[in-house]
């Protein structure tokens, strides 16, 4: 079988925060192969399709709105077991209840808005990445 693959965003926030390198760099360090990678504005249609499980929350607008505040960069990145391994080195939702030694723990805080401004987005299973890879990277990738 193929090696399984993740899709990774660094949202605005990390982005802008000079934070893109050390994401890349965690991910590498770990042993995980960056096998595509680009920096987007992120389009409303790419984000509702991304975001479609959230819709109706109260934190979808904000949300949407936060990841449409400047460029994110995509990665789809490759190992055995990665979407459960970059769930892991990203920690939890919540920054600031997000353990050290994760990204979020390590780097992120609660800076009182709507929406937790966490960094990094990772698929959640297999076919999250599937659906994930073809809404950042197109069909066939
Ligand atoms: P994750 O990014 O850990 O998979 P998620 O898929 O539940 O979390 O939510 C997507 C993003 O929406 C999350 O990274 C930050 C924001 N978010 C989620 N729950 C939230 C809440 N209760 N209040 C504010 N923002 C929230
Ligand atoms: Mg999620």
């Amino acid at each position: 079988t193929s090696p399984e693959r993740t899709l990774v965003i660094v949202k605005p926030d990390g982005v802008r925060r000079g934070l893109t390198g050390e994401v890349l760099r965690r991910i590498e360090a770990k042993g995980y192969v960056l096998v595509g990678l680009r920096m987007v504005e992120a389009t409303q249609e790419q984000l509702a399709a991304h975001y479609a499980e959230h819709e109706g929350k109260p934190f979808y607008g904000p949300l949407v709105e936060f990841m449409s505040s400047g460029p994110v960069v995509v990665a789809l990145v490759e190992g055995h077991r990665v979407v459960e391994g970059f769930r892991s080195l990203a920690g939890s939702t919540e920054p600031t209840a997000s353990a050290p030694g994760t990204i979020r723990g390590d780097l992120g805080r609660d800076w009182g808005l709507k929406v937790q401004q966490n960094i990094v987005h990772g698929s959640d299973s297999a076919e999250s990445a599937a659906r994930e890879t073809e809404i950042w990277f197109g069909a066939g990738a």
